[in-house]
């Protein structure tokens, strides 16, 4: 997977691709990810990206010139399976979607900024177009930072453990069970019993009935889906 993200603030994700997970993904081959400056693409001496909105609404804008001729310099090397924008007002991201996504192989993200992006960038290029939740960020880098963790740690071969993945939450649209480590016994808190049986099928129930349990206590919407 190549992930190449488009923004205004590229200096502000840097560190964590440099970091955890995601570096070693690089380091492994499995993930590719490039920043990609618009200012570079910017207008004129002072490398302009951004101008008044058309009909006086508050906020700039991204002028289309420098995406188009961003976007188009990237897919001159090569054919992208998706171009995703992040924006509050896209469709809700969600671990169905980051499975879908985690599929493909060439990715490019642009984040919003501002007030958004010319609606014409959107209307030529934009594939997915996609909000990590109900709230409204300064601009979109941290959702595409967000985006490409959840992606990038479903390749398989990222994560140590290869049935690690399977058993996050949501996954099967349960919350994950608790989990304990050791001491078996801490301040005279102990572990359930059935954890330190050994009997693998006890736990595996014990497991399922307490993610039944916790996502009915907690999000009880997931079991209606
Ligand atoms: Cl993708 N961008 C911004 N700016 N704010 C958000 C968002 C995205 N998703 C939720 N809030």
């Amino acid at each position: 997977m190549r992930i190449d993200i488009i923004s205004v603030l590229p200096e502000l994700i840097r560190s964590p691709f440099e970091a955890s997970i995601l570096k070693r993904a690089q380091q492994k081959g499995l993930a590719e990810v490039h920043l990609h400056n618009l200012k570079a693409f910017g207008l004129g001496k002072h490398r302009q990206v951004d101008d008044y909105s058309f009909g006086g609404n508050a906020g700039m804008v991204l002028r289309p010139e420098p995406l188009f001729d961003c976007i188009e310099s990237l897919e001159k090397e090569r054919a992208y399976d998706a171009i995703i924008y992040t924006t509050p007002d896209g469709k809700r991201f969600d671990q169905k979607v980051a499975n879908q996504l985690s599929l493909k192989g060439n990715l490019m993200i642009l984040c919003g900024h501002y007030k958004g992006i010319d609606q014409r960038v959107r209307d030529h290029f934009v594939t997915h177009e996609i909000s990590i939740g109900d709230y409204v960020l300064s601009g979109g880098e941290l959702a595409a930072a967000v985006i490409a963790d959840a992606l990038i740690r479903l390749i398989p071969g990222v994560l140590n453990d290869e049935t690690s993945a399977l058993t996050d939450s949501f996954q099967d649209n349960l919350l994950a069970p608790p989990v304990y480590t050791r001491p078996a016994e801490f301040r005279g808190m102990t572990v359930p019993e059935v954890l330190t049986s050994g009997h693998f099928k006890n736990i595996e129930s014990w497991n399922h009935e307490q993610a039944l349990t916790r996502t009915q206590e907690r999000r009880p919407d997931l079991l209606e889906e």
